[in-house]
């Protein structure tokens, strides 16, 4: 998968190197360019944003800088790959990112992350990059941040780690919350009793059925508690 991160600080990506994914582009499952907005400037301050028309608080950023950076960064993928880019501009007014968009995502062959800042990008950029490609507005949650860049971020990982080859044992995805629409059961490891707190006696057991059912309530209990909005609607006796 290649993905490219169009952003105005494109430090904030130092970190996506590390670890995991820093590996997965060692072995080139995954090719990830961030890329410098202000290379598509041609002033000598390098201007990205100007003031809004109709007035209002803030800058907004041009389109013409956008315009030539999706030109570069976007247009050939259809042609080397038969795919049409996901153009994704994180945006607190898109739909909510959730495991199934990051499942759905991570079988597309090529990315580009557009990281807005300021009041955000002028409106007609969307309409032009949806000429290029499937132009997706998308938030992590509702509240705001100071721009797309740390959006992007955990969108980049919670996408990567699901490219076959990422995450070394795939059995270790299936398990996770959100996988199977609930939250994940309790984990212990030694020792067995750690400050008074004894690990639940069954895990200890051998029984690989009690253990299995035993986890399937914990992991019901919890999403129960903590998110019931996961589990289907009551229905009335
Ligand atoms: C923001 Br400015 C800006 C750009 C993108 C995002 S995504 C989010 N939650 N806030 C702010």
């Amino acid at each position: 998968m290649r993905i490219d991160v169009i952003s105005i600080f494109p430090s904030y990506f130092d970190g996506l190197t590390l670890s995991l994914l820093g590996k997965a582009q060692h072995s080139g499952i995954l090719d990830l360019r961030v890329r410098d907005l202000r290379d598509w400037t041609h002033d000598r301050h390098r201007t990205v944003d100007d003031t809004p028309y109709g007035g209002g608080a803030g800058m907004v950023m041009k389109p013409e800088p956008w315009g030539e950076a999706l030109d570069d960064v976007a247009t050939s993928t259809v042609e080397a790959t038969g795919q049409r880019p996901t153009i994704i501009f994180p945006s607190p007014a898109g739909e909510v990112f959730t495991q199934a968009t990051a499942r759905d995502l991570s079988t597309r062959e090529h990315i580009v992350f557009g990281c807005g800042r300021y009041e955000g990008i002028d409106e007609r950029v969307f309409e032009y990059a949806a000429s290029i490609g499937e132009v997706r507005l998308i938030s992590l949650g509702d509240y705001v941040l100071n721009g797309g860049e740390v959006a992007t971020m955990a969108m980049i990982e919670a996408i990567g780690r699901l490219i076959p080859g990422v995450v070394g044992n795939p059995e270790s995805l299936v398990e996770e919350s959100h996988e199977d629409g609930l939250l994940e059961y309790p984990s212990y490891t030694k020792p067995s009793n750690w400050r008074d707190q004894p690990v639940p006696p069954v895990l200890l057991s051998g029984n690989h059925a009690a253990i299995a059912a035993w986890r399937r309530e914990q992991q019901i209990e919890r999403t129960r508690r903590r998110r019931p909005d996961l589990l289907p609607e009551e229905t009335a006796l």
